[in-house]
Parts: structure tokens; C-alpha cells; sequence
């Protein structure tokens, strides 16, 4: 257990430290931990198709997928395989199989473009991929881009699915007829290593591989096992095996990874698993299934509170809400929480490059425009955005937050420059968020020191689409910055430079970049400009760009 170099008094600690202890373990021992309570329940079923496993079931299944991983592919421990799937109940059989064969997984997102994840493939040096039958075109560009040479598993999630030619059937993989569970060659590689490398762009420039270890994950999810009083915070009861969850939120995103997927199925939850958000199959999985906890964002908490198709009998069960991954509004959340009284709503804070969690509110707290307080083992501190020794100031200031506890990444994988610049002295965490607490010691989110976009939740890196715009023939040089938006949060509004001679428009260079990344990350707006503002070393001078056009 990490214990803190000593600062100054204002550096803000957790009130939930005492008796707060980590499992050394790796996730797939802790994933399974308790399941002789709850082997015959249900762990995953697909809300589309109904398609679902029990705990023993999913057990044994991601065992044999980590022998056959092990045995038929030319894998060493620690290696790479890259998982992109939507929410679907094989989720965790791919993933914890290919961590119990001692290998590093990268979650990609199911929606990018060919272009998006060949960048991940390369930059990962993933040596084998997970998709759905429906994905695999998309797969086996992206493969062909990055010129490697990587065999693709491919899921049948529709029984009218053929396997593609030139790939690898799953449900094979994962049969576990004529398996010898005693045959798994044992993890060489200890819980303080690195176990996934979800990606996320940080401070500024492109998305970066964050080396999460076991133990960085596993301290997160007890974290989130604290009471805070009138409860814990993920779930009302002890006895939380009975628990439903509609999972809305995607599992490759760091949020959906730890706070739903690995903390549930330690719990013994029932996860019911939703592809993508549509309201139609959402509100079947509501009502249906009883789900009684949910994590969601912000864009799906404002949905629920204005859509109409919203009844009583979709919102009864529900017990607890977590919000995360964007600013909510006071506003919002009151108005929510007049359509269901009846529920705990708590929400967190946090990061890719933190496992995610780092502060969160007690449950009953209806203080909602803020994030609450540190995670157990977790502190924070504010400190001036110019100042190179990263002196915690007091109440009530605006600055950067920082933050360190044992869910802080190890790095970023090759990448030692980025890892340096956000990791500094002491174990602290830059999160390049502007944020204040109050003497009450609760933390508020006022602004975005760094460049990222975040829209409905996800991340958006300008760099990656300035760099695409940039690609382009007839364009000389171009910005990107965010743009407030009511539901979604931002959206990103493109600033270009034309060459001489180009003709193009509006709609040309929309559509140029629409085809090349995934839908969230389309570009909103297109202005033309003479130049972008640049400071001396030729940064972008973003804020210029927001404060004349985006406000
Ligand atoms: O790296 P990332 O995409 O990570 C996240 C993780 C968010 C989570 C997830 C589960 C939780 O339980 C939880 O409390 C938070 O989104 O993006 C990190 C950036 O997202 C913004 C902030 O700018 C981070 O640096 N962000 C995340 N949570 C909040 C937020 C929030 N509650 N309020 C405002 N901004």
C-alpha cells in the first residue's frame, strides 16, 4: 500500500482511508473471487437476442479461450491482443480469457473506421484481434492498412452469421469440450504489471496506449465498494448479486471496463448487455429485466429525464445511479431526480489514465454540481496552472487538479515524453482539468485546461482530426477546438486553411473527414480562416479560437 509523500496542508485527502486494504491479486482471481455464491445465476445476458451465460459458465468458457489463446497462436505473456466488440455477453470471455493467458489486452472502440483502428493495431503491436462477424470487413481493412499479419477472431452474434473465410471461429475457441483446465500455463507476469491499454489522448496529441495494471484496476473497484453512510457507492445493498444492470455504456471505454464490467461480475451481478444506446432497447432492458443500477453519462441521464416514452414501469426497479465521464448540470440533475425520486444518485470523477475513478460524492449528497471528494487511498490537490513546482493552494482557488492514489497509471506505453509531462513529482497525476474545492473539501470541475473534446462522454482528440484535415491535398493548415453543446456536451468545430486554388466547401471537407472517423467524432462545423493563431513555438492558441468563435 502506497503511502503518500508528505506536502502541505492542502492537499486533500480521503475520509474512507481507514481499514482500506487491496487485494494483491491478478483481475482474473479477483473476477472470480466469490463465485461459489452465485455460480448458477446469470452473469450476462444479450438484451437483443437474450443469448446469455451463467458464472460457472463464464468461467470455464474464458479459461478455455486462455488455453487455446496459449496453444494455438504464437503468443508470449505479455503480448498484445486487441478487442473490438461492442457490448455483447462474450465481452468478458474474450478479455479475461486472453488476461488469464497472461496477455495485455487493448479495448478498441467497435464503432471506429478501418483508418482509426489500424493506428490502434500499429501503435499497440497488437498480435491478434477480436470482432463480430458484422465488423469484420471493417477488421480486415484496418489489418491490411497497418500491414501486419494478424489473425482475427470472429464472433457469430446472430445465428443467421457466417464465419467470414479467413477467420477464426470464437465459439470454437471457447468450447470447452476435450479441454484440460489443468493444461493453462500459469501468468508469469505479477499484479503491479501492466494488464490493459485502453487509449486516450491525455493532456494533448494523439490517443496513447494507458498502461493500467492489475492492481491499478482491482484498487479502483474496491474503492467503489465503500459505504459512504447511507450506503456504498456503486450498490444499495449487501446483498448486490441480485442486481441488474442494462450495460449502455460501452465496455471498451475505460468507464464501462472497470466501474460496470470487472466491479459487477466481482459482485455477482446480472449484466444485460445493450450494443449501443437506442432509446427503444434500452427501455426494453429497463423494464424487462428490472435493471436496478445504472452507470451512465450525462447525454442518457438528460434523455431519461425529457423523453416521453419514459414510464413508470421502465424507472420502478431502479435503485442507483452513477454518473460520470462529463460535467452534469445542478439543473439536470434535479430535474432527473424529480422523475425518479426514488433513486440514490452519486456522481464520480475520473480518467482513463486513473483506472477511472478518482473523486465521487457520498451517496445522498445533493451538492450535485460537484464531484464530491477522493476515492479511498486517493488524494488531490490544486495547484497554479504556471507553476513548476505544483504547490497545493487553498480553498476555494482555481487551478489544475492533480491527483495520486494506486489506481494512477503506470505510463504511457512508448511514449516517455507524454508519461513524463503528466506524471510528475511525487506520484501525482495531472488531469489537465480546472477545478476548485470548496471548505467543505468537495471538488468542482470549471473548465478544460487541455485540448480534448468530450462528446456525449467519449474522448475526441483534436490533434487526430487536425491531422486528417491537414492530410488533405487542398488544405494548408487547420484547428479543432470543442463547442458547447445542450445534450452532447461539446462537439468539435473545424478551423481551416485553404491552399491557393481550392474550391473546396463547407460540406466537402465534412464529408472528407465523416469518412474516415467514427460518428461521434464528426466535425460539426467548418470555419475558414486566413491563419491559425499560433504562439511562438507554434502551438495552436486554442482558447483564442473558442473565446471569438465558440462562445
Ligand atoms: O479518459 P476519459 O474518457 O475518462 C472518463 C472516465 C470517466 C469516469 C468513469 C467512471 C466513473 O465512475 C467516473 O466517475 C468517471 O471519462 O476522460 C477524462 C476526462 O473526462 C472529463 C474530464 O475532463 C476528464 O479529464 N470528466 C470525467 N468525469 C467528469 C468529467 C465529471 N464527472 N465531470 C466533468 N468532467
Amino acid at each position: 500500500d502506497s503511502v503518500f509523500p508528505q506536502e502541505n496542508e492542502f492537499v486533500q485527502s480521503s475520509i474512507y482511508d481507514e481499514n482500506f486494504l487491496i487485494p494483491k491479486c491478478r483481475i482474473e482471481e479477483y473476477i472470480w473471487d466469490n463465485i461459489q455464491n452465485w455460480q448458477e445465476k446469470t452473469a450476462m445476458v444479450c438484451g437483443i437476442t437474450g443469448r446469455n451465460y451463467n458464472y460457472a459458465k463464464l468461467r470455464d468458457y474464458s479459461a478455455a479461450t486462455a488455453i487455446r489463446l496459449q496453444q494455438k497462436f504464437n503468443l508470449k505473456s505479455g503480448d498484445v491482443v486487441g478487442i473490438c466488440l461492442p457490448n455483447i455477453p462474450e465481452f468478458p470471455i474474450c478479455c479475461f480469457g486472453a488476461i488469464e493467458a497472461d496477455l495485455i489486452v487493448t479495448t478498441v472502440n467497435p464503432i471506429y473506421t478501418a483508418h482509426e483502428i489500424s493506428k490502434q493495431i500499429l501503435d499497440s503491436q497488437a498480435k491478434v484481434m477480436f470482432c463480430t462477424v458484422e465488423k469484420y470487413s471493417v477488421l480486415e481493412e484496418a489489418v491490411k492498412l497497418s500491414e501486419q499479419n494478424i489473425p482475427i477472431i470472429c464472433i457469430k452474434t446472430d445465428k443467421n452469421d457466417i464465419l467470414p473465410r479467413n477467420s477464426i471461429d470464437f465459439f470454437e475457441l471457447m468450447d470447452t469440450k476435450g479441454i484440460d483446465f489443468s493444461s493453462l500455463q500459469k501468468p508469469i507476469r505479477d499484479h503491479h504489471e501492466t494488464v490493459t491499454l485502453p487509449y486516450s489522448s491525455g493532456t494533448t496529441g494523439l490517443p496513447k496506449g494507458v498502461m493500467l495494471s492489475h492492481t491499478n484496476l482491482i484498487s479502483n473497484c474496491e474503492m467503489l465498494k465503500v459505504n459512504t453512510g447511507k450506503g456504498t457507492i456503486v450498490l444499495p445493498t449487501t446483498d448486490s448479486y441480485q442486481d441488474v444492470l442494462p450495460c449502455v455504456l460501452p465496455f471498451f471505454h475505460i468507464y464501462g471496463f472497470t466501474v460496470t464490467l470487472m466491479s459487477k461480475l466481482n459482485q455477482g451481478c446480472k449484466m444485460v448487455t445493450l450494443p449501443g444506446f437506442r432509446p427503444d432497447t434500452f427501455l426494453n432492458a429497463l423494464a424487462e429485466h428490472k435493471g436496478s443500477v445504472l452507470n451512465l453519462v450525462p447525454p442518457i441521464i438528460i434523455f431519461l429525464t425529457n423523453f416521453e416514452g419514459v414510464q413508470n414501469k421502465h424507472t420502478q426497479s431502479i435503485r442507483n445511479i452513477f454518473s460520470g465521464a462529463a460535467p452534469l448540470a445542478q439543473s439536470d440533475a434535479e430535474m432527473f431526480l424529480k422523475k425518479v425520486p426514488h433513486v440514490d444518485f452519486v456522481q464520480g470523477y475520473g480518467l482513463t489514465e486513473t483506472s477511472p475513478v478518482v473523486l465521487f460524492q457520498s451517496v445522498g449528497s445533493t451538492n450535485y454540481a460537484s464531484i464530491g471528494a477522493p476515492c479511498p487511498k486517493t488524494q488531490a490537490k490544486i495547484v497554479s496552472i504556471d507553476d513548476p513546482t505544483f504547490t497545493a493552494l487553498g480553498a476555494n482557488q482555481c487551478g489544475e487538479l492533480l491527483v495520486r492514489g494506486p489506481q494512477t497509471m503506470k505510463g504511457y506505453h512508448n511514449n516517455e515524453k507524454a508519461t513524463k509531462e503528466t506524471l510528475v513529482e511525487n506520484g501525482w497525476l495531472r488531469t489537465g482539468d480546472i477545478s476548485y474545492y470548496d471548505e467543505n473539501g468537495q471538488f468542482y470541475i470549471t473548465d478544460r485546461l487541455k485540448e480534448l473534446i468530450k462528446v456525449k462522454g467519449f474522448q475526441v482528440p483534436p490533434a487526430e482530426l487536425e491531422a486528417l484535415l491537414r492530410s488533405h491535398n487542398e488544405i494548408a493548415d487547420a484547428a479543432v477546438v470543442g463547442k458547447s453543446h445542450p445534450i452532447d456536451g461539446e462537439r468539435p468545430v473545424g478551423f481551416v486553411v485553404l491552399k491557393k486554388n481550392s474550391t473546396l466547401n463547407e460540406e466537402n471537407i465534412k464529408k472528407f473527414v465523416a469518412e474516415k472517423v467514427a460518428a461521434y467524432k464528426k466535425i460539426d462545423e467548418i470555419i475558414f480562416l486566413e491563419a491559425i493563431p499560433k504562439n511562438p513555438t507554434g502551438k495552436i492558441i486554442r482558447k483564442d479560437l473558442k473565446a471569438k468563435y465558440c462562445s
